[in-house]
């Protein structure tokens, strides 16, 4: 895994450079406050101002007064928001509105002049600034066209993820075989890893999710929608504890959503489309920022968006997220894996039966050492269980949906359920080509009697 991994890394850094294309709010938003008209008589209230809060943003983004204004936020979404003082989600105690349910509103007054930043503590994609000028608003009027746009510090660095910014037009054509964008033709034989920036603390990742053409075996290329250009998307891989933020763009025709799958993130990161959030549409860009709180494990990350989740799912919008032990990787765990890999096995419309996109013979081959101790991340993200059987050595099924079982439990079989991940870990003791399939005959047959499908087989040599 990890050879094969940090082999397309390169590749995909490209990938995730070109992917990056960030919405910006417009740091000259224009002063389009509502006056407020009930507003207290008091010279320093003369320019008052609302911000709307509606479709998980603040409207207008960015706000230009003058010092002594006051500024009103409303609260028109279905769900409950904050408008809390700070900046990557840390409060600076200035001013915090808690909890503002729908309809509610929250006022407050600056005094000096300055740029602050505000956000919501339940949606980190909802950020907001206000730009507050020297000038006093008893005097100033609403034209701030010749203001002095110098207080504009930080800008750039901010969370600019504006949940509502269209950073591309939806694009419904087909990328090239497995690449997404690039036109680099390439037949996954692994997952790949995922590369990330470390930033203010946060393991930032791109995930662009993209129709491109898919060749599930020779001969076999079909239509898929994947997270930059693979199916499964490229795995996801982080230590126990870590902050991650996941910039999602979206260039399908539809409106998309990542829910993570297994890692009891905060409710606004779900990615439940419809119900944590709105989905995110076609040429817009969503981030997700949680703390990975799970134990070292397999979990999995797939769309969930408020319409069509079958088909997305079935059209390859789904990847691993493996959590590895924290300070260390899991070929360090004691008494140390010298092999690592990740299977996903699943039977969806668009594909058939594979394992990671793929159906034998076109399956990875997966290498050991004779004695090396082997430790497989198996995900069902299909519809249907399958026993996956492993052929020559039994294993210990060790965690269940990440979480480690009560003892380990020896079997040759495990049957998979479908949104369940295993961790299984075996040494491999004895020279050979040790098939693992599923156990359902119809799942590794094809109509002429030949074996394909949920096949794939590790090669241990001395
Ligand atoms: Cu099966």
């Amino acid at each position: 895994m990890k050879k094969l991994a940090y082999r397309a890394l390169s590749c995909l850094t490209i990938f995730s450079l070109i992917g990056l294309t960030v919405g910006c709010q417009t740091p000259g938003a224009t002063n389009n406050g509502t006056q407020n008209t009930a507003a207290s008589s008091s010279p320093s209230q003369k320019n008052a101002f609302t911000v709307d809060i509606t479709n998980f943003a603040y409207n207008p983004g960015t706000l230009h007064i003058a010092k002594g204004t006051t500024v009103t936020w409303r609260n028109d979404d279905s769900v409950a928001h904050t408008v809390t003082s700070g900046s990557n989600q840390q409060p600076d105690g200035m001013f915090d509105s808690k909890n503002l349910a729908t309809g509610q509103t929250f006022s407050y007054t600056f005094q000096k002049p300055g740029t602050y930043h505000y956000f919501c503590a339940y949606h980190p994609n909802m950020t907001g600034t206000v730009v507050v000028s020297n000038t006093s608003a008893a005097s100033s009027n609403d034209n701030m066209s010749g203001m002095n746009m110098s207080g504009n510090d930080g800008m750039a660095g901010m969370n600019m993820m504006s949940s509502q910014r269209s950073t591309s037009s939806g694009k419904d054509n087909i990328a090239p075989l497995g690449t997404g964008w690039s036109g680099e033709p390439k037949q996954a034989d692994d997952l790949r890893l995922l590369p990330y920036k470390m930033e203010n603390g946060y393991k930032v990742f791109h995930l662009t999710a993209q129709p491109v053409w898919w060749q599930v075996k020779p001969g076999q290329k079909v239509e898929a929608w994947a997270y930059n250009g693979s199916v499964p998307g490229p795995e996801i891989k982080v230590d126990q504890g870590d902050k991650v933020k996941i910039v999602v763009e979206n260039k399908l025709p539809e409106g998309t959503t990542i829910h993570w799958h297994g890692l009891d993130v905060p409710f606004a990161q779900d990615g439940t489309g419809g119900i944590s959030q709105p989905d995110i549409k076609p040429g817009q860009t969503w981030t997700y920022t949680f703390t990975v709180t799970a134990p070292p494990g397999t979990y999995i990350y797939h769309s969930h968006p408020m319409n069509d989740m079958q088909k997305q799912e079935d059209m390859g919008l789904f990847g691993p997220f493996i959590v590895e032990p924290k300070g260390t990787d899991w070929q360090q765990v004691h008494p140390g894996y010298q092999d690592e890999y990740t299977l996903v096995v699943n039977d969806s419309s668009q594909f058939g039966y594979t394992i990671n996109g793929l159906s034998f013979p076109a399956t990875p081959v997966l290498p050991a050492k004779v004695g090396d101790k082997v430790l497989v991340h198996l995900i069902n993200i299909g519809s249907m269980n399958h026993p996956m059987h492993l052929h020559g050595m039994h294993f210990q099924l060790i965690n269940q949906d990440g979480y480690p079982l009560p003892a380990p439990v020896t079997m040759d079989t495990v049957d998979t359920a479908p949104g369940t991940t295993y961790d299984l870990s075996f040494v491999a003791d004895q020279p050979g080509k040790w098939l693992f399939h599923c156990h359902i005959a119809a799942h590794v047959t094809d109509s002429k009697g030949n074996m394909t499908g949920m096949v794939t087989m590790f090669d241990v040599k001395n």
